[in-house]
């Protein structure tokens, strides 16, 4: 039996999610509640002691980290429509994109999206309330970031975010000028992690992501948005806390 953990279908929660629709694999969803604080409760910490989404329970057994529940997919059912190539030099590409995304692409998405979505959340708790929610995070660095929202990040921190997004965006654009997907001819786990970041940024950031200065990337974020496998996502795990296509900035 498979069981994903998930706000729903955006940022690190649509990887996961996404690779188990186009999979079509079994698998039931559980919805956490982030402006309830869901995700900080002792009995998901138990499952995920980091107090975050995505985690994958597999027959009772938890694999978390997004990227990684993305391959124990493809190491367990490799058969169901691989999202991985056979080449291992291949493999090797689409691992330094998910690599990529993890370590460079998320962060600076999340930190703007923090500023604008988190830190108003943050503010409509009293001082005591919001110091209570924090003080049940498990990972400090995690306690710092929500603390850095509420308060509005500095200026310099934002700003040199942006220029991060700002190189990302053009990082795709140049490569989705030249092959259809990320490593060439195959829709793999290098497309699904990036578009789970990148996927609603024509709305979020739409200075940066639109017709006139990123036309492959936009074409590519279009075309996986229409395949039959996140048409379904979207069509059965509407969500009140990640709208599809427009929440690329809530990771
Ligand atoms: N490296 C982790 C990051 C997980 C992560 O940042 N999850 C976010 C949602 S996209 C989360 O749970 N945020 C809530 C919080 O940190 O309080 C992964 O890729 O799974």
């Amino acid at each position: 039996m498979l069981k994903l953990y998930s706000f729903g279908p955006g940022a690190n929660s649509l990887k996961p999610m996404l690779a188990l629709y186009e999979k079509q694999l079994d698998f039931t969803i559980h919805r956490l509640d982030p402006t309830k604080f869901e995700h900080h409760e002792e009995w998901f910490k138990d499952i995920n002691p980091r107090g975050q989404v995505p985690a994958l329970d597999h027959d009772g057994r938890i694999i978390t980290e997004s990227t990684v529940i993305c391959e124990y997919l493809e190491d367990v059912f490799p058969e169901a429509n691989p999202l991985r190539p056979k080449d291992p030099f291949a493999i090797a590409q689409m691992r330094i994109w998910t690599k990529w995304v993890d370590e460079y692409f998320c962060w600076c998405v999340s930190t703007i999206g923090w500023e604008r979505h988190i830190g108003p959340m943050a503010r409509a708790y009293s001082d005591d309330a919001f110091e209570d929610y924090v003080s049940r995070i498990p990972v400090p660095e995690q306690q710092t970031k929500w603390r850095n929202a509420r308060k509005g990040f500095p200026k310099d921190v934002l700003d040199e975010e942006m220029r991060k997004i700002r190189v990302s965006v053009a990082k795709l654009e140049a490569q989705l000028s030249q092959t259809p997907w990320l490593i060439g001819d195959q829709y793999t786990l290098a497309d699904i992690c990036n578009y789970a970041i990148a996927g609603g940024m024509q709305f979020g950031f739409s200075d940066l992501v639109n017709e006139k200065d990123t036309p492959h990337l936009l074409r590519w974020i279009e075309k996986i948005a229409a395949r039959p496998a996140a048409q379904k996502m979207y069509a059965e795990v509407p969500s009140e806390f990640a709208r599809p296509q427009q929440d690329a900035a809530k990771a």
